[in-house]
Formats: C-alpha cells, sequence, structure tokens
C-alpha cells in the first residue's frame, strides 16, 4: 500500500535527508464508519525529508492516491466561509486584470465541490473542473460546475488541448503537495496552459510550517512541502517562469504562485527568493532543531490536557480536520482526555477520528454539553470559528490552539498568526 520514495519526487536525487519520524499514524482523512471501528486500521510510518539538491520538503512514503480520493473523500472546501470568501476574491481579481469573458476558459485542477469555479460561472465564463474524488466531484456537478472524476496528468492535458480546450487561466489550489508524479502534472499544466495565459498555484508554505511548527499539516496526502526555491527549480524544468508570488496567511501560511510560459519575473519573486536564502531555507539547517521542537509541543500539550482532567474538567476539540488526526495520533490523544469532536462539515459527522476512534459530532454539540475546554485542531480557522462559537464562550468554555505553541485562549483575546 505504501512505497518509500527512493529519489526527490522533483529532481530524481537518491540521497534524501531525513528530518522528522512521527512513527506508524492512520490515514488522516480515512475516517471511520460504525460498521468499520472493528476492523484493522492501516497504520503506516510518516517521516519527512530534505532534498539538498533541489531543496523540496518531502515525505518518504506514497500511498496509492486512488485509496486517498477515493469516494468517501470527505473534505469538502465549501464548509468555511473564510475560504469560500478567499476563493471569491481570487476569482474577482482574476476576472478583472485577465479581462476573462464567455471565450475564456479556466480550468480547476482538484475542484473539489466546485467552491471556487461557481464564481466564474456567475459572471458567465466556461469553467472546467478536474478531481478524482467523487463524492465532492457530484456536489460540484449538482451545483452546475461541469466537472471530470479524474486525476490531472500529462496525457489529459493532452487530450484535451487537442480536443481544443486549452485555459486561459488553470488553478491549483492545495494540489501540487498531493501528487506522486510531480514532473507529469507541471508538463500536464504546461500543456493545458495558452501561451498567454496563467497557472495560479497555492500551496501550503514550508517556511510557515518550519516557522511556527505546523508539524500537523504533515499527514500521507500532502507528499510535498513547497518554498519558492523548491518550485522553481520544478516548474522551470518545464519552461515555466514563476512570475510573480504572494504570500498568504489561508492554511497556516501559504504561498500563491503566478506561473506562465514567458519570463516576466516580478521583483517580488527575486526577493522572496532572498529571503529563503537569508534564512536558509535552502539548507538542511534550517530544520534541524524542528523535530525537536514538535517533541516540546507534543510534551506540553499532553501536560496541559492532563493537568485539566485532573482538576476534573471535559474537553472536547473542534475540527475533524486531517491536520486533526495527525495531531491527536502523534500527541496520543485518546477519549480518555477528548470526549467528542464537533466539525460542521456533514459528511464528516457520525464518523469517528482515524486511529482514536473518537466521535465526530455537529458543533451545536459544543453549546448542549458545554464541555469546559476545547482543543482547536482546527487552529488554521481560529477566528472564523470562535466568532462562530460566540456563545460557547459566553457561557465559560475556553478554546485551547495548540500551535505553535499550546496555549488557553482568553475570552476576547483571539490571535492568529
Ligand atoms: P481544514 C485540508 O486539510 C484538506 P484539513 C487538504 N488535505 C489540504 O490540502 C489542506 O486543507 C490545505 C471544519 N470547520 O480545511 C471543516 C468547521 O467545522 O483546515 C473541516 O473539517 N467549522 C485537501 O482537513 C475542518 O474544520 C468552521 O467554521 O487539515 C477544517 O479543516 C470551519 C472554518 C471549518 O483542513
Amino acid at each position: 500500500m505504501t512505497h518509500p520514495v527512493l529519489a526527490c519526487r522533483s529532481c530524481g536525487q537518491t540521497d534524501l535527508t531525513p528530518v522528522l519520524f512521527l512513527g506508524k499514524m492512520p490515514l488522516a482523512d480515512r475516517l471511520l464508519a460504525d460498521s468499520m471501528l472493528a476492523d484493522a486500521e492501516p497504520a503506516l510510518t510518516l517521516t519527512l525529508h530534505f532534498c539538498a539538491q533541489c531543496a523540496l520538503v518531502q515525505i518518504a512514503e506514497c500511498v496509492a492516491p486512488e485509496q486517498l480520493f477515493c469516494e468517501d473523500y470527505p473534505y469538502y472546501s465549501s464548509f468555511s466561509d473564510a475560504l469560500l470568501k478567499h476563493s471569491r476574491d481570487n476569482a474577482k481579481e482574476l476576472i478583472e486584470q485577465h479581462k476573462l469573458g464567455e471565450k475564456s476558459l479556466v480550468v480547476e485542477l482538484a475542484s473539489n465541490d466546485g467552491y471556487l469555479l461557481k464564481n466564474f460561472i456567475e459572471r458567465g465564463i466556461p469553467v472546467l473542473g478536474i478531481d478524482p474524488a467523487e463524492g465532492p466531484a457530484k456536489a460540484a456537478r449538482d451545483a452546475g460546475v461541469e466537472t471530470m472524476c479524474a486525476f490531472f496528468t500529462e496525457p489529459l492535458a493532452r487530450e484535451l488541448a487537442s480536443s481544443g480546450r486549452r485555459a486561459d487561466v488553470i488553478i491549483g489550489n492545495n494540489v501540487l503537495a498531493h501528487v506522486p508524479d510531480l514532473n507529469g502534472f507541471v508538463a500536464g499544466i504546461g500543456v493545458l496552459l495558452k501561451q498567454e495565459g496563467v497557472a495560479v498555484i497555492e500551496v501550503p508554505y514550508v517556511k510557515d510550517l518550519i516557522d511556527h511548527c505546523e508539524f500537523d499539516t504533515i499527514y500521507h496526502e500532502h507528499l510535498c512541502y513547497f518554498s519558492v526555491t523548491a518550485s522553481r527549480h520544478l516548474f522551470a524544468r518545464y519552461s515555466l517562469s514563476i512570475n510573480d508570488v504572494r504570500r498568504l496567511s489561508i492554511h497556516g501560511g501559504s504561498l500563491r504562485l503566478y506561473v506562465g510560459h514567458k519570463e516576466e519575473i516580478s521583483p517580488t519573486v527575486d526577493a522572496l527568493l532572498e529571503d529563503e536564502q537569508s534564512s536558509g531555507v535552502d539548507e538542511i539547517h534550517y530544520y534541524e532543531d524542528f523535530a525537536q521542537r514538535v517533541e516540546q509541543i507534543r510534551e506540553s500539550l499532553l501536560k496541559l490536557l492532563r493537568g485539566l482532567k485532573d482538576e476534573g474538567k471535559r474537553i472536547a476539540a473542534y475540527g475533524a480536520a486531517a491536520k486533526g488526526a495527525t495531531l491527536i495520533n502523534y500527541v496520543g490523544i485518546g477519549s480518555e482526555l477528548l470526549d467528542f469532536v464537533v466539525d460542521r462539515n456533514t459528511h464528516k459527522q457520525g464518523r469517528y477520528m482515524p486511529g482514536q476512534h473518537i466521535p465526530i459530532l455537529p458543533c451545536d454539540t459544543l453549546v448542549s454539553e458545554r464541555p469546559d475546554y476545547c482543543l482547536l485542531l482546527a487552529w488554521n480557522f481560529a477566528e472564523e470559528i470562535m466568532n462562530q462559537q460566540a456563545e460557547y464562550i459566553q457561557r465559560g468554555g475556553r478554546f485551547i490552539v495548540p500551535i505553535p505553541a499550546p496555549r488557553i485562549i482568553q475570552e476576547g483575546s483571539v490571535e492568529v498568526h
């Protein structure tokens, strides 16, 4: 089921340096139904490595994508208002900047439930979504977004291009990290993108991951963790140029790369490359104390939760996020500490967290059950979630934010980094 990679997924170099060993972990988005609880669950090693040749950070393991992004894939983008706004703003800006209209084509790779493409449809702009997960793809079609249920590959790009469907804009948000054949995927972008077109790619930023110790965003779905340095090597191999880049706060810190066939590199790209070089993102030293910092979070979070339990407090968690599965399984937070997890996503409710088998319930359970503390597993949406949970907080409930260092949030002090 998993095959350790022997070579860098981008440049092929075979001498990867280990950075972090998370032990054996369940598959983060494999939420269990009642009928699955008695069966043995897959538990696979999870190890982070650094490629000294092209600076790409990556895990060594590779689970078959068909197993991860199946019909049962529970992640639906539309459950976060902040993400919907982020996507709407992105679409609006692209429509204006590139003067998109009824003769344009916008293709989204990993289009999920159509959360982003619907913004183009509303403005009469033709779109095509491509996503391998049947559940979200069906939701997108039901919402009127034309969606192919498929993995995006270079052969698929050739098929589309030869049938006259080359794209003015290709969007790929949170997909590059999930792709085992990185080179084929990027080659496909080159084939599908019109000569004057732009590919807009969002990836979680490895510098934010390391600086803020976001180790929970490491799971089997996320094969690679990108910097501008590593991305530039990858895209350049296919004569694609990163012409602009923005740092975004979404998902704990992301990069948005603007990629084209023509080289028109903005000073922002060089500035960020220089910043990466001076902070050492392209060298192994940068990653050397990461494992130790992760261990500190594990110890202090366990100490905090056990201390609260010893005082007789009840604790629940918010967000059956994939990152939540890494957090509770690596730290060792089971049902002796957490009573339940709440999540807005109706596809997740009624299921159980992988590994620890903690039940996932609707969000109003927080107010009806009123646990004293709520561990915020979806800490990347802290502001949005705490605003929604004003009643829980008013009645005395307190959130615990685990990353970058475990802390209890006092009423009225929502801090998000
Ligand atoms: P969320 C996802 O990871 C999926 P996850 C994926 N693997 C990826 O690449 C990264 O994002 C970038 C819920 N929620 O999105 C929804 C509420 O209940 O941070 C989600 O289940 N109420 C493709 O799964 C979870 O929390 C709310 O108000 O780690 C958040 O998961 C909000 C805002 C969210 O990421």
